[in-house]
């Protein structure tokens, strides 16, 4: 399999965790990309990273939850994704709500990186104060709701751990873990998984 790839795309560090916590990393090759450029074009027509180029040669797979349900019907270690009950709801509400944060920071780092690129402030409005909120409102229903994050590990999990993780490498100012203290512990411990250190990104 071929994964085109970014060393700081949180979606990437999500699908690659999901590949290492099932055993499958060894067989995924990493295609570097500029995540804003166009040469992943023609394997996604959205441009974005990640996207996955299967074995089986078929068409690339795209989103990253697309890409982790794939790798989860792989080989036969644990599910990250229960098949059915209200197991399978919760996983997938928690990732939902880890991916919607990470959408959030996204968008914002977006406009940073456009005040950067035109030399000049950008106007900061409802919609970008709309994202902070999403975000904070997001880390609060996850310290109200820590029993969704225990037990074996899942994709719920990763998600949220990918955001958190991207919140530290762009947001330091947003201190997600002031009043807190449940889910920056919980963090802690998931972050010291061999699987978080492999796909640690760059410094910012
Ligand atoms: N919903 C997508 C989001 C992927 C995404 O936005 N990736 C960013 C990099 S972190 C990207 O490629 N952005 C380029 C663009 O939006 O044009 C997923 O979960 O895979």
């Amino acid at each position: 399999m071929k994964l085109y790839y970014s060393a700081t795309s949180p979606y990437v560090r999500k699908v690659l965790i999901a590949a290492i916590e099932r055993g499958l990393d060894d067989r995924i090759e990493r295609l570097p990309t500029d995540g804003f450029g166009e040469e992943h074009r023609p394997a996604n027509p959205l441009a974005k990273v990640p996207a996955l180029v299967p074995d089986d040669g078929g068409p690339a797979l795209y989103d990253s939850i697309v890409i982790c349900d794939h790798l989860d019907r792989i080989g036969d270690a644990p599910r990250l994704i229960p098949e059915g009950g209200s197991a399978r709801d919760r996983v997938l509400r928690i990732h939902a709500l880890g991916q919607g944060m990470t959408d959030a920071a996204l968008l914002l780092q977006v406009q940073r990186v456009r005040e950067r690129k035109s030399g000049q402030p950008l106007p900061d409005d409802w919609w970008h104060e709309r994202q902070r909120q999403a975000i904070h409102a997001g880390a609060d229903a996850l310290e109200a709701e820590m029993g969704a994050l225990e037990g074996e590990i899942d994709l719920g999990q990763i998600s949220v751990a990918t955001a958190l993780g991207y919140l530290d490498l762009r947001f330091d100012e947003l201190q997600w873990r002031q009043g807190r203290e449940k889910l920056a512990a919980w963090y802690e411990t998931f972050a010291a998984r061999p699987s978080m250190a492999a796909t640690a990104p760059p410094p910012a």
